[in-house]
């Protein structure tokens, strides 16, 4: 196995248009702080960077339909991610933003160097543009129904129902998400990172010389090879954003997936100085934590881009993980199906290890997994409460009645005694093996066998039996009750640094080098201990019933949503005569004008093509005037005239009437004709 002198974690940076939940948490940043907390722990030279991705479509929408800028979304954001995680314990050595202006600097020279080189490929292509808005439409601003289930809000890049990619082009009816209307193509110019030039390399690096990444990386890996690689878009029509560094590139910005991953780079920097070591000198052991979602990207396009630039060292492993679902269903910001991390926070206070706990006991490692409130409340229960607080509890409590608190000298070691203690370094080799080898549920596991093992022990040698008879042996028996237990507070730090700060407290132990971990003499004969208090408390059923509901209050508000979505039942049928009595015709507006002091209605003059004739139109908040005048409507000619707000409204404007959003949109024939034609 290749030696390294350094290591350089990262963890994927969250985008900053939501609150972090425990799908996240479960995937990437548990499993890295632990590596990391281990990486520290032993000694090693380790930077472990993060930061937030404060770029990228998703912000833009999420800003406009708050109505605020997108500077505001990801403060917000920024300050709600940063803040939780600090209150989980997840160490990060620097957590960043990708709006700094080093970031800025960094992904700029970055692509300039790529461009100079002669790296990327320019092409022109047709992109939908809408035209009132007057943008190129991102994927993700342009919906329609999708080809494949035919789901109605599919987006551009990718159908949420069925999961398909999709292009935008793909959709039947596009709309986009700006302003309702049908979108048109238009030309536009990018940059593009000819995967396919980096083929060969790939399909070397990866699939010959990292036969041992997790199996999920390097078959996900393995399918995008086999399909061949296109070259991708790295820039984008966007105003949010790092401009393109080159001339005439004016509204295009750096693509956020080509900006994202050089985040980290920029992060290190920030974070010191020295940052080309940890970037540079191929004895740097660099490992992305990240979710399946994410695999491309870090394990092609980003290595691809590394490879481009030149200089740069490429990752090692990429240990992503499947995904988490909650209570048997997939976890969903829109939705709101999610456990929220600064929610957790905020309803189990000092709790933080319950939650690491159980999410790394249960993490997605292999394959999907599901969190449920009943599994969290039994591992509480049945595995922190009645296996790890119930040892360390009866050692401290035993030792203070039977010793004054002072830990007493171990007498002659019995076979029982040598067997448990032999346990202790073996523990520790399997520990250290599975969390190299990022198997952390293994090596959670690891870390609480010292705990079964220490209560197993007591309950096999029972020295509140012996105690009468034989003092002595209860000392032994304390003695190595009490070792176990700084070996626990050894092995627990990566993954409950708050119970293992709180338990070598109560042993009055300053922190332990990891190096004395599996040793019988931890704690030397005649040590005074601190106050025993409980490490963990019980989880009533009445906590879990709240939570439970809050996810079934999440559920029944999101099926109303819904319901309001719902597309309008039929209405009764009429006979044939009824329909021929309604005059319909297309007609041209002529003049538009708002009327004053009111939002939605609009006084329009239309040419019939038998008279010209004034209609009040309450169509104000999706159309102009100016956008009006021109344009071919239908309109229902014969509808008894009424007044309204003083005008004399004759006739009335056809329109159709978005079951999700309530938008108007206009109906014009799909061809132009003569004004006065009659619809039948
Ligand atoms: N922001 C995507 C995600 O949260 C993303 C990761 C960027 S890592 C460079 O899924
Ligand atoms: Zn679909």
């Amino acid at each position: 196995m290749k030696e390294f002198k350094r290591y350089l974690v990262t963890s994927a940076l969250p985008y900053a248009n939501g609150p972090v939940h425990i799908g996240h948490l479960a995937g990437v940043y548990i499993p890295s702080d632990i590596y990391v907390r281990y990486l520290r722990l032993r000694g090693r030279d380790v930077v472990w960077v993060c930061g937030s991705d404060e770029h990228g479509v998703p912000i833009t929408i999420k800003a406009r339909a708050e109505g605020v800028t997108p500077q505001d979304i990801v403060d917000k954001y920024n300050a709600v991610i940063k803040e939780s995680f600090h209150e989980l314990g997840i160490s990060f050595d620097i957590y960043s933003r990708t709006t700094s202006p080093v970031h800025a600097q960094t992904a700029s020279a970055f692509f300039r160097t790529l461009y100079d080189k002669g790296e990327f490929t320019e092409q022109t292509t047709m992109q939908y543009f809408d035209p009132e808005a007057g943008v190129f439409l991102a994927d993700r601003y342009v919906t329609g129904t999708c080809p494949h289930c035919q789901n109605e809000r599919a987006y551009g890049d990718q159908c949420e129902k069925c999961g398909s990619t999709l292009n935008p082009t793909d959709l039947i009816q596009p709309r986009s998400t700006i302003t309702g209307g049908a979108p048109v193509m238009k030309e536009t110019t990018h940059w593009y990172l000819p995967l396919d030039r980096h083929e060969g390399f790939l399909r070397d690096w990866i699939l010959e010389c990292h036969k041992e990444w997790k199996a999920n990386v390097y078959g996900q890996c393995k399918s995008w090879l086999d399909l061949g690689l296109q070259p991708r878009a790295v820039s984008r029509d966007l105003d949010w954003g790092i401009p393109v560094p080159v001339e005439g590139a004016e509204g295009k910005v750096l693509y956020v997936w080509f900006d994202a991953p050089i985040g980290y780079i920029s992060a290190t920097k920030e974070l010191t100085p020295d940052w080309e070591k940890y970037w540079k000198d191929p004895q740097t052991k660099l490992v992305h934590f990240i979710g399946k979602d994410n695999i491309v990207f870090h394990c092609i396009v980003f290595p691809a881009m590394l490879r481009a630039h030149g200089g740069f060292i490429l990752p090692e492993n990429v240990p992503a993980n499947e995904f988490l679902n909650l209570e048997s269903d997939k976890i969903s910001t829109s939705r709101n199906w999610a456990v929220w991390l600064h929610e957790y926070l905020e309803d189990f206070p000092g709790k933080q290890d319950v939650l690491r706990y159980v999410l790394c006991a249960n993490a997605p490692e292999t394959k999907d997994n599901d969190f449920t409130w009943k599994d969290f409340q039994a591992r509480n229960n049945n595995e922190l409460v009645a296996v790890l607080g119930n040892f360390v509890n009866r050692a401290l409590v035993l030792t203070g009645k039977y010793f004054d608190g002072a830990i007493p000298a171990a007498g002659s070691l019995t076979d029982q005694d040598r067997d448990v203690l032999a346990e202790l370094p073996r523990l520790r080799t399997s520990l250290e093996e599975n969390i190299e080898q990022y198997r952390f549920r293994e090596a959670l596991r690891d870390a609480m066998a010292f705990a079964r093992l220490g209560n197993k022990y007591l309950a096999d040698t029972e020295p509140w039996k012996v105690y009468k008879d034989d003092p002595g042996r209860v000392a032994t028996i304390l003695n190595v009750s009490l070792q176990i237990t700084a070996n626990l507070a050894v092995a627990i730090e990566p993954f409950m640094p708050f119970t293992a700060a709180k338990l070598l407290g109560m042993l009055a132990l300053d922190k332990p080098s990891w190096e004395t971990l599996g040793s019988a003499e931890i704690i030397p004969a005649g040590h005074r201990l601190g106050t025993p208090e409980l490490l963990f408390e019980k989880i009533e059923d009445a906590e879990i019933e709240r939570q439970l509901q809050k996810l079934a209050d999440a559920r029944k508000s999101n099926e109303e949503g819904n319901r309001e979505a719902a597309v309008e039942p039929q209405k009764g049928s009429i006979a044939f005569e009824d329909f021929g009595r309604m005059d319909i015709r297309v007609a041209t507006v002529m003049e538009a004008e708002k009327i004053a002091k009111t939002k939605k209605l609009l006084r329009l003059k239309i040419d019939t093509g038998f008279d010209k004739r004034e209609i009040v139109s309450g169509i104000a908040e999706y159309y102009t005037p100016e956008e009006l005048v021109g344009r071919q409507v239908l309109v229902l000619v014969n509808l008894e005239p009424r007044e309204l707000k003083g005008v004399l409204s004759q006739g009335m404007i056809l329109m159709a009437q978005d079951p999700a959003t309530g938008r108007l949109t206009l109906m014009s024939p799909a061809s132009r004709v003569g004004p006065g034609a009659v619809v039948k």
